[in-house]
């Protein structure tokens, strides 16, 4: 329901202005060569889209996998006391021990709750950083990933998804390495707190594989004169994120696949 067919080339996402405000701001930032490119404001039937380049264009039939990057995956605005049915089911759906009596009663849970249980029963928690989806080149698309959280696990996931090639799962891990240098210089990222936002990987039969940035719905720029670390474990009000130690994570695993 976010993405509206575009022209050939382009995606058309809903616009929310936090988005569109990074997506601007990474055009001049030396991430620039790892995001989407932003392509400007659309506005049809009264709705209005951003527009960015289809990162799918120059593959063929790619296999495609999210992770979801941070340890911390709401922000701490939205620690707000109202209870919510529909993130209760999807509780117990995946864990129908999970809520508290007390919760069991009510029905209902609040985001916060919701997030932060997904974080401790998934890798985001521990590793700083979880599988959200893949979709093979077939079209097979793979989602069970709710409760994925040992290195393990993600291993055996990786190694799945490429197929173990190794040409694959070393551009992967070379792309991660200077993903990971760039970040540590780059003005955007010191800056803002990055929230929500996802790795794509995709990788063909050709036999390119890449990795981009993604989903900038939840980053946001910290007041002047604010940095963050990246690495340092959250606390209510310092607003980490956690994202290059999930990165060091993702490193150190897709290292473990490729030499193998
Ligand atoms: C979802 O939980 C994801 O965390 C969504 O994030 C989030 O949307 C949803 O919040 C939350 O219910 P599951 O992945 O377990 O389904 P994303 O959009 O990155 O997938 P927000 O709005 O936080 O981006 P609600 O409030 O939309 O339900
Ligand atoms: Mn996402």
């Amino acid at each position: 329901e976010n993405f509206a067919p575009g022209e050939q080339g382009v995606v058309l996402k809903r616009l929310c202005e936090s988005e569109q405000c990074c997506l601007q701001s990474l055009m001049a930032d030396v991430l620039r060569p790892f995001v989407p490119a932003y392509l400007g404001v659309l506005e049809r039937d009264g709705e209005r889209y951003v527009q960015m380049e289809d990162l799918l264009t120059n593959f063929r039939s790619p296999s495609i996998m999210d992770c979801k990057m941070g340890l911390r995956t709401y922000l701490e605005e939205e620690e707000k006391p109202v209870l919510r049915a529909d993130l209760f089911n999807k509780m117990i759906a995946v864990e129908p021990n999970a809520p508290t009596p007390q919760e069991c009663a009510r029905g209902a849970i609040t985001k916060p709750r919701y997030m932060q249980w997904r974080e401790a029963t998934s890798s985001s928690a521990s590793l700083g950083f979880r599988i959200e989806g893949i979709k093979k080149s077939d079209g097979t698309l793979l989602q069970d990933f709710k409760k994925t959280k040992t290195c393990k696990q993600i291993l055996k996931i990786f190694k799945d998804f490429t197929e173990e090639k190794r040409c694959i799962l070393e551009q992967y891990r070379q792309r991660l390495i200077e993903l990971r240098s760039t970040l540590e210089v780059s003005p955007f990222f010191i800056s803002h707190e990055v929230i929500g936002s996802s790795l794509l990987f995709l990788h063909d039969h050709k036999g390119q594989a890449k990795v981009w940035m993604i989903d900038f719905g939840k980053t946001l720029p910290l007041p002047p004169g604010q940095i963050l670390n990246h690495r340092l474990p959250w606390h209510e009000g310092n607003r980490e994120d956690g994202y290059l130690w999930g990165l060091d994570n993702l490193i150190d695993i897709m290292t473990e696949a490729a030499t193998q």
